[in-house]
Parts: C-alpha cells; sequence; structure tokens
C-alpha cells in the first residue's frame, strides 16, 4: 500500500502529553504523522484519530524534526529513508494513545486548519502509522465514530469543543451528494461505530463512489475529477513538505526480519 503520510504539527499538548514530552525530544518539532489513501479529502479534515489504548512512541527524524506514530511504523520509515539515519530508530519517547487525546495539531490544506486529537477504538496499530486523519464528509468510520463522540462526550472523556468541527463538503457524487460519508451511514441505517460489518460496506461504496463517480469541490483542482485531482494534490503536499510518501512493505519488513 502506498499511503500519504500527512505531517500533522504539534500546537499544544494535552495537560498528559505535555508533561511526557516536552522535555525530552530535544527541541524539536513534533509532528503526528498520519498515514491516508485520500490525500484528494485532505481540505476536509476535522479532527484526528488514535487508539486510546494503543502504544506510541515519539521518534528523531533528523536533528529539527520528530514524528509521532506507531514504533512499527517508525521501523518502516527508518528502513524506507525517510528518518535518518536510515535503517536506525531513534526513540525518544514513548506515550499511550489516550494521554494523546485533546492535542491540537495543525491539518495541512484543511478548510479548519487546526483540529483535536479524539479517541477511535477501531484503530489498527497493525495498519499505517496508528494516527488517523479524519474526513467525516467522505469516510463512514470518521462520521460515525464522531457522531458516536459527539453524542456520549462525557463517556468518552472529551471535551465537546474537540468535536465541534462539522463534515467540510470536499467532493461530489451524483448519487450521494456533496457528504457521501454521512448519506451512506444514513442509507445503510449505521447506528453505532460498533456497526462494524456495514461500516466496512459503507467504506467500499464510499472509496468506489468517490474515486469513479467524484468531482473536487474545494481546492486547487476544484472542478476536475477526483482521479485526476488524487495525484496532484499528493505531489502537491509532498513538494510543499506537508507529508511524505509511505509504503506498508508488510514483505519486505517480514523478509528483513526474517
Ligand atoms: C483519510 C481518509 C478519508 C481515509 C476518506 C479514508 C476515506 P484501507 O483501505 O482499509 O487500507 N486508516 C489508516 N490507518 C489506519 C489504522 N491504523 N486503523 C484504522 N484505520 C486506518 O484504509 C485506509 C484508510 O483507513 C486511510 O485513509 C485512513 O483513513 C484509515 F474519505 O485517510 B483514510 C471510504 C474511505 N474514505
Amino acid at each position: 500500500q502506498e499511503y500519504t503520510g500527512m505531517k500533522m504539527e504539534v500546537v499544544e499538548w494535552s495537560p498528559a502529553a505535555k508533561e511526557a514530552i516536552e522535555s525530552k525530544v530535544g527541541g524539536r518539532k513534533v509532528f503526528m504523522v498520519a498515514a491516508t489513501l485520500r490525500p484528494e479529502t485532505m481540505y476536509g479534515q476535522t479532527n484526528c484519530f488514535v487508539g486510546p489504548a494503543l502504544k506510541y512512541g515519539v521518534f528523531a527524524a533528523n536533528d529539527k524534526e520528530a514524528y509521532l506514530c506507531t514504533h512499527r511504523a517508525a521501523r518502516n520509515m527508518a528502513f524506507q529513508g525517510i528518518t535518518t539515519p536510515r535503517g536506525e530508530i531513534t526513540q525518544l519517547l514513548e506515550i499511550h494513545g489516550s494521554q494523546l487525546i485533546g492535542t491540537k495539531i495543525k491539518a495541512p490544506l484543511a478548510l479548519n486548519p487546526e483540529v483535536y486529537v479524539l479517541p477511535m477504538d477501531s484503530v489498527l496499530a497493525t495498519k499505517g502509522t496508528g494516527v488517523v486523519t479524519s474526513v467525516p464528509s467522505d469516510s463512514p468510520d470518521d462520521y460515525q465514530t464522531l457522531m458516536d463522540l459527539r453524542k456520549k462526550a462525557e463517556y468518552y472523556k472529551i471535551d465537546p469543543a474537540w468535536a465541534a468541527i462539522d463534515p467540510v463538503p470536499v467532493l461530489r457524487t451524483p448519487t450521494y451528494g456533496d457528504l457521501a460519508a454521512p448519506a451512506i451511514v444514513k442509507q445503510l441505517k449505521i447506528q453505532s461505530a460498533k456497526d462494524t460489518k456495514q461500516l466496512a460496506e459503507a467504506k467500499e461504496i464510499a472509496y468506489k463512489e468517490g474515486f469513479y463517480n467524484g468531482t473536487m469541490i474545494v481546492g486547487e483542482f476544484a472542478g476536475q475529477t477526483v482521479q485526476e485531482a488524487k495525484p496532484k494534490v499528493r505531489e502537491s503536499l509532498i513538494k510543499d513538505g506537508l507529508a511524505f510518501a509511505y509504503a506498508e512493505p508488510e514483505g519486505f519488513v517480514l523478509s528483513r526480519s526474517a
């Protein structure tokens, strides 16, 4: 899988993270790195998700920057030469996902340029970076999780203000309009993020519909099809230093450690 690694710069740590992190990064700028397959939807980011029960690390990328992700992702980045020196992992500290909730970060390209970190139980430690940027307009999982968090903010121990940004229209499809994910969630009568089977189906529909029938309605490539815009948005993010190419080299990593 060829992901785009989005560099989401930390603006303000949550109180629990501040204590654990600030003194240990050697003055480096810290970025949470979110792995996405949908760079063209980055205009519609409204928050970011981590797995509250997952373990994360902050890893030196070089003398000036550090990346927050799972150890597994840091290892892949080191072998891909994304961090230096190539093949070497420099972990600065370890932190639990739950401690990151409420951290404020920059979301490159987003119409809402600053967003908060929220919990999502279905984030997999074995995929991407373990950090997921949330686009509720086009990702059914993100939309339903955001709705659940809003409904039960107290239960999830979040400040409602962190989940206050509404889905932002990014692309238009003939069948589902400007907000495909909410429309598909409604159509499939999905009630909560625990409806995992229907959500998997919704994701499949949203992917296909967006990719084959979507037209951009915001950003530099508004008016172009999603298929045209996707690689252009990606290239522009990478050129501007806001993202990098990140591959999920399952076989590669296994053969290295075998
Ligand atoms: C932004 C985005 C916008 C995404 C969208 C999807 C959609 P796949 O196809 O199963 O590989 N993701 C990334 N890492 C994780 C993780 N560790 N655990 C759970 N989810 C993760 O899924 C790749 C997508 O799953 C990624 O692309 C990311 O969310 C999420 F409008 O980034 B995406 C219809 C989907 N729409």
